[in-house]
């Protein structure tokens, strides 16, 4: 079937006129009658048992209609669960109670909450609740928590050490000892936090009468919401009903199922009154998970000729106090497996420690575990031609898995679905003009000034399915697709699909395929989401997964139409089904294109069903479930080119070019805008942010004034272009897209810098590159003191 006149053009977001002028309701704008108002009593300690919990004065502020403590809720609620239990790990989860009652674990864990008549009153009695800690010995870093001796943060757990994972493949010893060249290089990935522009909320009603529970939430996946509600809130899971209004920005941190998702509509259930809560940016800070913080010791071996012979590392993932929803599998099948990026690596000996510690929990973060893998794999090509004496883009090309080796097993057992590798690098080379620039390097390089390319060759495993997998890796849901289609009587297409986007347009590229799919006018077709009232089961948005998903249920859905229009011409035109052919919108008589009916004058007959031929169904409805047969791993390559201050440390961006292939494109407007997302999140990485604990568990950098969000400003003119390698398995040849720039950006600008200061002698820093360490690493060094 063509999907050609709407797919592949660039079209303009639907949704983003009334994003962008205030019309569109976010969960804080859902107002209903009664409403009150939750504030949270948070753990001012990162560690500490509770002694007591004096909530009288508070009682009696004005306004105030309820006030619960851990301890009042800790028969009513399970515990919030772990849904990736990653097997063959000795995985320990250990209880999370939706509120603590005995003792808190991090700065911001919630300790009570107050209902009140408004935000204001129900701050106000907050502050007035007197909670008395005894305070325990805390730890943050999750090398140490790992150590004898460390404060231990749970009896389940010992050691803190909640998993233990590895993934081995060939013989890594023989690798190292027939090595001419071996690295050891120890990486800090920074802890970062997601900064969506709406902090999180929650809005729930029940009703008594029905027993029906309505929560709006700022979630990336109702569907997963509304099933772990009906676990932690003891409700029938059809009694529940979670609809995600725009959430304002979820960058992977509105995924996980939080306390306030769950006792908000607790509170509504008791009270019998609808209750709203807020997040401010100072919670968000301790409340909403962070991302990242891995420890890595790599090694690397290769040959002098820049062949690299294999790796073996260990990672202590910092997992933050509890393990919440799906953060084990992030430092592990979504990191680990895909470690050996797009290299044909003979061998990988590779351990990851998920450790507990007095913080905030770490969960997924877009690009979610593969930001990490490309930072490791892509700053070791670079090290191994450093020590070679190669040229970085000479290292990459030798060990590119060739293209005629699709589809490639890794040695870490997952099957890349397609790639071709070259024609990406390159473009980019291209693109920057690399020799250009290598000898403008070297002329800068005589005037001691410090100018810089890095590459970025990366590969990512996304389009979260196929369920089978989900399964065997531990993930404690399915991983399909769906989708509903109902054409209306007059042929306008109502499309309700079961993943849920929250900013990433599917609105706008699903309703461009449905429409060239069935031939019809675009604005003839809408797409709903984000309420499990009425779109079928789904599993989110998230590891950028819901446009090859969703697309395969849709096609599915609309094949399904086609065939049941096809019974309903023939019978109109009286033919046989096998002649009749369908093009454009229009069933035809093979042959005799006048005999023809449209798809909304069969839509049309169909729901009238005054004249169906037997055995078919009245109307033009239909659903469909898909579930792909394998992950997809788009591919590219970024380079980046910089030059560092040599007075002031400073890095300046001077051009970033992103070529990336995610395989055939339905609107490269919308690729574009996904790809300058996240190469901003992943510049921000390596120049600006980094999440700062003291020794005593508090969040130093606890406010946009202490955490450094890119600004517009700070950040270059992004250069995008594509090769397409369709994915051979997805009926359109999609690969997803929306965290490849965070995937790859990190490392092309880490390298960039590197390359620049490696006539100082200087072949790694740990991120954040500011300023200040780069100006410092610069003293002392040949020509960098001034
Ligand atoms: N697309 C396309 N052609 C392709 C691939 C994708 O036209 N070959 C389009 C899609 O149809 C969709 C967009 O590009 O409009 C991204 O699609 P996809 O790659 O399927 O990613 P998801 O929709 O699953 O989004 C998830 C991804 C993740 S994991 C994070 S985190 C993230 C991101 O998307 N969070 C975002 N982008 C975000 N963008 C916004 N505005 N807000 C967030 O919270």
């Amino acid at each position: 079937m063509a999907v050609s006149k709407l797919f592949g053009a660039s079209i303009k977001r639907r949704d983003d006129p009334q994003l962008i002028t205030g019309k569109a309701t976010y969960t804080d704008d859902v107002k209903l009658h009664g409403l009150a108002y939750a504030a949270f009593v948070r753990s001012p300690h990162a560690h500490a048992r509770i002694t007591s919990v004096d909530t009288s004065k508070a009682r009696s502020q004005p306004g105030v209609a309820a006030i619960y403590t851990g301890k009042d809720v800790a028969d009513k609620l399970n515990p919030l669960p772990c849904a990736w239990l990653i097997p063959n790990s000795d995985l320990k989860v250990p209880p999370r109670p939706v509120m603590a009652s005995d003792r808190v674990r991090y700065v911001g864990e919630a300790v009570a909450v107050v209902v009140a008549d408004s935000r204001y009153a129900a701050r106000d009695a907050a502050e007035a609740i007197e909670v008395s800690y005894d305070p325990l010995p805390v730890i943050v870093n999750q090398e140490k928590a790992a150590k004898p001796g460390a404060p231990q943060l749970h009896a389940e757990v010992p050691n803190n050490v909640s998993f233990t994972w590895k993934v081995v493949g060939g013989d890594a010893s023989a690798a190292f000892a027939s090595a001419d060249i071996v690295i050891k290089q120890r990486f800090l990935n920074t802890r970062l936090i997601p900064n969506a522009i709406e902090a999180r909320a929650a809005t729930a009603q029940y009703n008594s009468a029905t027993g029906e529970l309505t929560a709006w939430l700022t979630t990336q996946n109702p569907h997963i919401h509304r099933f772990v509600l009906s676990l932690v809130l003891k409700m029938p899971e059809h009694k529940i009903r979670v609809i995600a209004p725009e959430v304002g920005g979820g960058f992977g941190s509105k995924l996980p199922v939080y306390p306030e998702d769950a006792l908000v509509p607790f509170l509504a259930r008791e009270l019998g009154r609808p209750v709203k809560w807020a997040e401010d940016r100072r919670e968000n800070y301790v409340a909403t998970i962070h991302g990242r913080d891995h420890i890595t010791d790599l090694e690397v071996a290769a040959k002098k000729d820049g062949t690299i012979l294999a790796l073996r590392g260990v990672t202590y993932a910092n997992m933050g106090a509890y393990l919440s929803l799906a953060a084990p599998g992030v430092p592990t099948i979504l990191h680990g497996l895909i470690l050996p990026g797009c290299y044909t690596i003979g061998a990988v000996d590779y351990t990851v420690h998920g450790v507990l510690t007095n913080t905030t929990p770490v969960d997924t973060y877009r690009g979610a575990g593969r930001p990490e893998t490309t930072y490791l794999i892509e700053r070791a090509v670079d090290l191994v031609a450093h020590k070679a004496g190669l040229d970085p883009v000479e290292v990459r090309r030798k060990n590119f898995i060739p293209k005629d080796k699709f589809p490639a097993t890794s040695v870490t057992g997952i099957t890349y679905d397609s790639g071709d590798y070259h024609p990406a690098l390159d473009k980019a080379l291209q693109m920057v003009d690399y020799t250009g620039f290598r000898r403008q390097q070297e002329a800068a390089r005589k005037q001691n000034r410090y100018l810089g390319v890095g590459l970025s060759s990366y590969v990512e495993i996304c389009g979260l399915g196929p369920s089978p997998v989900a399964g065997a890796v531990g993930f404690q849901g399915g991983l399909y697709g769906s989708a509903m289609i109902r054409i209306a009587p007059t042929g306008k297409v109502s499309v309700f699909i079961g993943e849920s986007p929250h900013g990433q347009g599917e609105e706008t590229t699903f309703a461009q395929v449905t429409a060239d799919y069935l031939g019809l006018p675009l604005d003839d077709v809408e797409i709903i989401s984000g309420d499990t009232a009425t779109t079928p089961m789904g599993w989110g948005t998230y590891g950028s997964r819901t446009t090859t998903v969703g697309t395969g249920a849709i096609v599915k859905a609309c094949d399904k139409i086609i065939e049941k229009g096809k019974k309903v011409a023939a019978h109109l035109l009286e033919a046989s089904e096998q002649d009749i052919a369908f093009e454009d919108g229009r069933f035809f008589v093979k042959g005799s294109p006048e005999r023809v009916k449209t798809i909304q004058e069969i839509t049309l007959m169909a729901t009238l069903a005054w004249n169906l031929p037997a055995g078919v169904e009245p109307g033009m409805e239909v659903s469909a479930f898909y579930d792909p047969p394998n992950f997809v791993y788009p591919f590219g390559t970024h380079v980046c080119t910089v030059e560092v201050d040599a007075e002031t440390g400073q890095v300046k961006i001077l051009r970033y070019i992103a070529v990336d292939d995610c395989g055939r494109v339905i609107n490269p407007l919308i690729v574009d805008g996904q790809v300058h997302g996240g190469i901003t999140q992943g510049i921000a990485q390596t120049l600006l942010e980094e999440v700062v604990y003291d020794d005593n568990g508090q969040l130093l950098t606890a406010s946009m004034l202490d955490y450094a969000v890119p600004k517009a400003g700070q950040m270059p003119r992004y250069e995008t272009a594509r090769t397409v390698t369709p994915s051979p398995h997805h009926p359109l040849g999609i690969k997803g897209v929306g965290e490849t720039g965070s995937i790859a950006s990190t490392v092309a600008v880490a390298n960039a810098v590197m390359d620049a200061l490696a006539p100082l002698g200087i072949a790694h820093l740990d991120m954040p590159l500011t300023p200040k360490k780069v100006w410092h690493a610069m003293q002392g060094r040949k020509g960098g003191a001034r």
